[in-house]
């Protein structure tokens, strides 16, 4: 007994895994192990040696269990330590740092200038990219030989082959978005539309896509007057420094009269200086709505009238973040933006003012 004592006691202490500890637990106190087949001889011993034997193999017995119990014990917590050695962590280690995005100059400005409008009291309406002809042209009044509307100048979509319908556009311009409003709400009616358009030109100041915010105010007596006061309200809010306009007569299909409108800058030390000095930039298309416009829009031009504009988010944007170069957008890259000094989180800049 004490020969099977220490040799299981020798045999546990030297384990070097639990998988060895299982085994040894089946080859000692399994069902058919050592110490229960001596349990079994019991029954042939006498009376006598029965009594001094089964305490003892019941003592051996649990003593074998404790000591299977506490080199389990013992092992796990190594395999602890050794996890612990391996796996630690550094918790006053500083983090890692994330590459932050920012918003794009475009998408600020789409912002700032829906924020500047609905100030003034302008909704702001959305509509297709992919517009039907009557839409993007005849309901703007801009005829069927205007070079707007040639292959050239346009994105076409192809219509399936034996299919006559006229093709469909990509819009040149916001301003079907306005046609759409005076149908579904008609007069008074002040509106801005902003969005993506699209024209095939492509070269160093042209892409074939941009962004445009167009705006429509339609009442019983709106202006000339009160598109100047309009617009200089917005371009002093958005340059955040007092900005005079000039307008220039113009000729547009859709406005009667039109008119080019400059805004007042400063060119003389290498940058432009919004609303300062003595020079003029031109930055948007503008004029009274066309009655035939009106008209294509179910509004009647014998009771109300308006004035609408057009410019170039894109141009704007350029302008007040000092950013000289169309690629900054087209690549979407953030080194540019970073490059040219703009972040989402920085206060912008103003170039104009002092
Ligand atoms: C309706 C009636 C009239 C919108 C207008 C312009 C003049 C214009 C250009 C500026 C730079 C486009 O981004 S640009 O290339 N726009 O010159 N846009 S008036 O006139 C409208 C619009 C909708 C119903």
């Amino acid at each position: 007994m004490d020969d099977l004592k220490s040799k299981y006691l020798d045999l546990i202490g030297s384990a070097a895994d639990e998988a060895t500890l299982e085994d040894l637990r089946v080859q000692a106190v399994g069902k058919k192990g050592e110490i229960s087949l001596k349990m079994r001889e019991l029954g042939k011993m006498t009376p006598e040696e029965r009594q001094v034997a089964g305490p003892a193999l019941n003592a051996l017995k649990d003593e074998i269990n404790a000591a299977l119990s506490a080199k389990k014990a013992g092992l796990a917590d190594a395999a602890l330590d050794e996890r612990l050695k391996s796996e630690w962590l550094d918790v006053t280690l500083p983090g890692r740092d994330r590459r932050q995005g920012t918003i794009h100059p475009v998408s600020q400005v789409w912002e700032e200038c829906t924020a500047i409008f609905a100030d003034m009291g302008f909704a702001t309406a959305e509509g297709p990219q992919i517009e039907s002809d009557w839409y993007n042209f005849d309901a703007l009044n801009i005829p069927g030989h205007h070079p707007a509307r040639a292959e050239m100048d346009t994105f076409y979509t192809h219509r399936a082959a034996g299919d006559d319908r006229p093709p469909h556009v990509l819009r040149t311009h916001t301003s079907p978005v306005q046609i759409r409003s005076m149908e579904e709400q008609g007069a008074p009616i002040r509106i801005i539309c902003p969005g993506r358009v699209y024209r095939a030109d492509y070269d160093q100041t042209h892409t074939p896509m941009f962004h445009q915010v167009e705006g429509l105010a339609i009442d019983k007596d709106i202006s000339m007057a009160n598109l100047k006061w309009t617009l200089e309200e917005f371009f002093t809010a958005y340059f955040g420094t007092k900005v005079k306009t000039r307008f220039r007569a113009s000729h547009f299909p859709f406005t009667e009269p039109s008119a080019e409108v400059d805004i007042q800058c400063d060119f003389s030390g290498g940058t432009v200086k919004v609303g300062e000095g003595d020079d003029w930039l031109e930055v948007l298309g503008s004029g009274m709505v066309h009655p035939k416009v009106l008209q294509a829009g179910g509004i009647d031009p014998d009771e109300w009238q308006g004035f609408a504009f057009g410019m170039g988010i894109d141009r704007i944007a350029m302008l007040k973040y000092g950013i000289p170069d169309l690629r900054a957008f087209f690549e979407s890259d953030l080194r540019w933006l970073k490059h040219y000094g703009f972040s989402a989180l920085q206060v912008p800049t103003v170039h104009g003012g002092s």
